[in-house]
């Protein structure tokens, strides 16, 4: 009796409000409604989230895009490392000649000879024989007034002189500076003509003289001379002093 009482109270709250609408829900209930399906349970909860599905595959390449702006100029770099030397360059051309050199001392300073003949004969002793004959006096050094040589040229000299003794003996000495440097006597021999000759070296500095004498107390001394030039006396400069040039 309970069961069937509280079926009936249940019945009689849901139709109350509705009574003027029984007919139409009667013939089709929403299914929405509450209780319109009131004889199935309540609705359970909805389900669990199901499992991620797989990634799809790769999309195509996209379009090329342009061609960005240019940037700016970066900064100066290092210089770089030296390079190796390079191959010698061909020779210069000639340079300008240059100018002309001084003129040098006239080389005639250097320049003294003397060579000289005797022309008469037993010249005056113990004085200078003059050779009065002039071979060669291109400097005058020689003076045939006094026949004395004058050294205007410091240095060497060389002097000689060959002579014809006849008839009598002579002894003849050259002289520097009033010194005999040199002797030469010759004995003369009947019938016969005969040779006296000598040379020297001699160092001389200006103003020296140089000269043959012949010794003798008399004028009869056996010094000959000709015309054909028998008795000759000779000087030249070997080389002058080095200060000279
Ligand atoms: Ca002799």
């Amino acid at each position: 009796m309970r069961g069937l009482a509280g079926f009936l109270l249940c019945w009689l709250l849901l139709l109350a409000p509705h009574s003027t609408g029984v007919a139409a829900q009667e013939t089709q209930p929403d299914p929405k409604m509450p209780c319109a399906n009131w004889m199935g349970g309540a609705p359970g909860y909805p389900g669990h989230n199901g499992t991620p599905g797989r990634d799809g595959k790769d999309g195509r390449d996209g379009l090329k895009g342009d061609k960005g702006d240019e940037g700016p100029q970066g900064p100066k770099g290092e210089p770089g490392p030296v390079g190796s030397r390079g191959f010698p360059g061909p020779p210069g051309s000639p340079g300008t000649p240059g100018t002309p050199g001084q003129n040098g001392r006239d080389a005639f300073v250097h320049r003294s000879a003397f060579s000289v003949g005797l022309t008469e004969r037993s010249p005056a002793p113990n004085v200078p024989i003059r050779f009065s004959k002039i071979f060669y006096n291109e400097q005058g050094h020689y003076d045939p007034s006094t026949g004395k040589f004058l050294c205007n040229v410091p240095g060497t000299y060389y002097f000689a002189y060959h002579l014809t003794v006849y008839l009598s003996d002579v002894k003849v000495s050259l002289f520097r500076k009033d010194k005999a440097v040199i002797f030469t006597y010759d004995q003369f021999q009947s019938n016969n003509v005969d040779q006296a000759s000598g040379s020297v070296l001699l160092h001389l500095s200006s103003g020296d003289e140089v000269w043959l004498q012949v010794y003798g107390e008399g004028d009869k001394n056996g010094l000959y001379a000709d015309n054909l030039n028998d008795s000759t006396f000779m000087g030249f400069l070997l080389y002058p002093d080095p200060e000279n040039y």
